[in-house]
């Protein structure tokens, strides 16, 4: 690389060159240096906010140094690297991750207590970077984790929302939503980049002219410009130098100022246009697994992936290798199809900018990318309005329109005379108004489409993309399980567990080589093992009751079984069974004698989750669990056998206490719609079993973990559609128990039942979730837990034994995987 700086300098650089601090003085030392320099404070001054940022501050110097090295390495080696572009990173809190990736958590904890801090005080004060909705955003996070932990060169890129997701209160048992501003204090763990500043243009129009040799020359005016500015956020491997970088885009006005106004005496005005830039990547946009056709989020997604590709351009051009090459040196994975227009942004700078042959760009396009689909909802797959995006991005239009017409042509000469084949496979839906599918083109655009658990993988290719698999045969779509991080879901979350594993295996090598946990299986059976295993989760549950104590304002049993429910509210995820459920435990209870109660396995049945603002079904189920919480919890005939909990905001943060805590969990969508689930791999990890239906990766987690060791129930996906056809041609019975539940309900034992009108009907109607179906499979399933949990020895060795299977969902996997049969990256080791 070149050097800045001329040879006859660099002697004295390297004299001063910067150095990580080693033991717990120097931290000290360069704790209060933030202290004193950085924040401007001194000992008479320094609360528990100065604290963290000092010793983040402290943190973060680590990590850049360890970064510069990185990219340094990254540079001089010139190796083809991996840019993964997602709209959502759920990062959570990054101190103590980072803490323990680079291994100075003892010192720094021991360094604070020095200076009269408690470690834990302080990572309480850092608020969560929320940039995502739920699993989708956060498995982006969990694989840039292992992306730096398995030293392989790739970078994030992402937006810098200043809102991230909502904060919810529940308020007389309904979510309430205000924002998240995240930025208040300052963010220590981004690196503001003002000198990378790129324009980003939209609207306008487009013209062609042909050029001195004869080339027809296609030219877009934008209309609207604005400015891209970058902010990285370093990402630390654990156990490894590698520190990767995930880049996020903030828009900002350009410099340029509308004259015309400004002389005009509308100064004003002038002013507020240009400020209106910024509103680009002010918000995320708050829905799960939905797709809401705002023109804003249109701009967000182009704003973010012009920036990003041009980036990747510049980085790319440093080398001076001719553009065909460009596939050998850059892999670009879209996460869905959020950023499905970086396709066509390529091809546009390839053709119109570059002069690049069209064939030619199409096969460099194609090579450079790889799709991968998170759902076979409808509702949530992204189809734009023809005239919004025409609109906003003329030129984007016309090359979506070529790109579809020789798409066509190709199917075409494959299958003569098909038509009814090109109309379904064509990449504009002929509706009024006509409409992109994004996926579509996302599956043309790259040469790997892959789904994110075996069954949704299948599916993918017998549904929704089935023409494509007969268009291009069954070697362009794959497998790729997801997976989650160990060093955020179970050292961090649930140190104690980790320490006791590593006991067991000799070191904390599992974190790395999760396949490694196999070792613990023999202690399945040891008592003393058992024990300390038992006591551990003892201290979990008691750590969340005391959270629950703290928020809820009311205590629970830490002996009863805890079942917990936690994740986006959605009538997919049937979070209204989990309730119906917990009625049917009511009433029977209430009917029992008080020789009967004796028999009953005491629980806390657990809740958490956001719903969309806008989807009134979700926020009715919230508000019947607030209701149902709040009878049960008061109710005396109860008592302990029963607590109903909603924990409000839950969060990445709230995710590392509830998870460790619980027995039972649930992931009970209804078959063949939950893709994956990443949360169920999470629960297990940290000794808890599943409750759940043959759905997303419930099936693979089955086959690692052995049948008994999991409680399933409920009809498989292959039967959804047929149940589903008799709910819309006769009128099925409802399931007995469901009948007396929505009794209790309609009698008003849950306050007015008219709140709850359209929350029963959808399932006294339709069913399209399958909820009355699966109903008495769900008791049963439940009952099996009940009488389970009271023989203590079987659940404690099931728990081992299911957590020593686990090797196999560590996100490292997942990404060894893409990086050998998408990607073709290779690691870097980084001194
Ligand atoms: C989620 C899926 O619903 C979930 O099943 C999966 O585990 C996760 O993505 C990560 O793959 N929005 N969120 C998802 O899909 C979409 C679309």
């Amino acid at each position: 690389i070149e050097a800045s700086i001329p040879s006859e300098s660099r002697q004295v650089w390297q004299k001063f060159g910067v150095k990580e601090f080693g033991g717990k003085d120097e931290f000290q030392q360069e704790f209060i240096r933030h202290v004193e320099t950085t924040l401007a404070r001194s000992i008479y001054n320094c609360d528990d906010l100065a604290a963290y940022q000092a010793a983040s501050q402290a943190i973060r110097d680590r990590l850049i140094i360890a970064w510069n090295k990185t990219q340094q390495k990254h540079t001089t080696k010139d190796q083809k690297r991996v840019y993964y572009l997602s709209l959502e990173f759920l990062m959570g809190r990054a101190m103590d991750n980072a803490m323990l990736n680079a291994g100075i958590k003892d010192i720094t904890k021991a360094g604070v207590a020095d200076l009269g801090f408690k470690i834990e005080d302080l990572l309480e004060q850092e608020p969560d970077a929320a940039l995502g909705n739920g699993g989708l955003g956060r498995l982006a996070a969990c694989f840039i984790d292992s992306i730096a932990s398995t030293n392989y060169p790739g970078w994030g890129y992402g937006l810098r929302y200043q809102y991230g997701i909502f904060k919810q209160r529940i308020v007389d048992g309904y979510q309430v939503e205000s924002p998240d501003y995240w930025l208040t204090f300052s963010n220590p763990w981004e690196i503001p980049r003002y000198e990378i500043q790129i324009d980003v243009m939209f609207y306008g129009y487009t013209r062609k002219y042909t050029n001195d040799d004869g080339k027809v020359v296609h030219v877009w005016e934008g209309g609207e410009q604005v400015q891209a500015v970058a902010y990285d956020v370093p990402v630390p491997g654990y156990g490894t130098e590698t520190t990767n970088n995930l880049r996020l885009w903030a828009s900002k006005p350009t410099r340029e100022f509308d004259f015309e106004k400004f002389n005009a005496g509308d100064y004003e005005s002038s002013v507020r246009e240009s400020q209106k830039a910024e509103t680009i990547s002010a918000v995320l946009y708050p829905n799960d697994n939905f797709y809401s056709g705002k023109e804003l989020r249109l701009k967000q997604q182009y704003f973010w992936v012009a920036a990003s590709l041009n980036d990747i351009i510049r980085r790319f051009k440093k080398t001076h290798r001719p553009w065909k090459e460009f596939p050998d040196q850059v892999a670009i994975q879209l996460n869905d199809t959020h950023p499905t227009l970086a396709v066509v942004e390529l091809q546009r700078i390839l053709v119109d900018m570059e002069g690049v042959e069209w064939d030619d760009a199409w096969k460099i396009v194609t090579n450079t990318f790889g799709y991968t689909n998170h759902t076979v909802l409808p509702e949530a797959l992204e189809k734009w309005p023809v005239p919004l995006f025409q609109n906003l991005l003329p030129r984007h239009m016309e090359i979506i329109y070529d790109i579809n017409l020789f798409f066509l042509q190709q199917v075409e000469k494959l299958f003569p005379k098909e038509r009814e084949l090109l109309a379904r496979v064509s990449i504009i839906e002929e509706s009024s108004p006509q409409q992109v599918r994004m996926a579509y083109l996302a599956i043309i655009g790259s040469h790997k489409v892959n789904g994110v658990a075996e069954l949704h993988s299948e599916l993918i290719k017998t549904t929704i993309f089935k023409d494509f698999v007969t268009i291009y045969g069954p070697d362009k779509f794959m497998n790729v399980t997801n997976g989650i991080t160990p060093r955020r879901w179970l050292h961090q979350a649930n140190p104690k567990l980790s320490d006791l594993i590593a006991s067991k295996v000799g070191s904390y090598d599992f974190l790395k080589d999760l396949n490694l946990l196999k070792k613990i299986e023999p202690f399945a059976h040891d008592p003393k093992f058992q024990d300390e295993w038992v006591a551990i989760k003892k201290f979990n549950k008691a750590r969340l009751a005391a959270h629950i104590k703290q928020y809820n304002g009311f205590d629970i049993n830490i002996d009863a079984l805890f079942d917990v429910q936690v994740k986006r509210i959605h009538e997919y995820k049937r979070q209204q069974m989990n309730i119906f459920g917990v009625i049917h435990r009511y009433l029977s209870i209430k009917a029992m004698t008080e020789k009967e109660k004796k028999e009953v396995t005491p629980r806390v049945c657990i809740f958490g989750g956001k719903s969309a603002p806008g989807y009134y079904m979700a926020k009715t189920i919230i508000k019947l669990i607030n209701a149902v919480s709040e009878v049960v919890n008061a109710d005396a005939d109860v008592g302990d056998l029963l607590k109903v909990v909603f924990i409000a905001d839950y969060n990445v943060s709230k995710a590392e206490i509830i998870i460790p805590a619980s027995d039972i969990s649930q992931h009970i969508s209804t078959a063949g719609t939950e893709a994956s689930g990443t949360s169920n791999m999470k629960f297990v990890l940290n000794g808890g079993l599943i409750l759940g239906t043959v759905d997303g990766a419930n099936i693979e987690i089955t086959r690692e973990v052995g049948e008994n060791n999991i409680f399933l129930f409920g009809h498989l996906a292959e039967s959804v559609e047929d149940l589903r056809h008799k709910h819309r041609f006769s009128k099925v019975p409802l399931d007995p128990n469901l009948e007396k539940v929505f009794e209790a309900i309609e009698s008003g034992t849950f306050g007015d039942p008219n709140i709850y009108n359209s929350l029963v009907s959808s399932v006294t109607g339709s069913d399209y979730y399958l909820v009355s179906d699966d109903f008495q499979s769900y008791l049963d399933a439940q009952k099996l837990v009940d009488q389970d949990f009271k023989n203590k020895d079987t659940w404690v060795s099931r728990s081992i034994t299911a957590v020593a299977n686990m090797g196999f969902f560590s996100s490292d996997r997942a990404i060894d995987e893409y990086a050998e049969s998408i990607w073709n990256v290779e690691p870097i080791a980084v001194e």
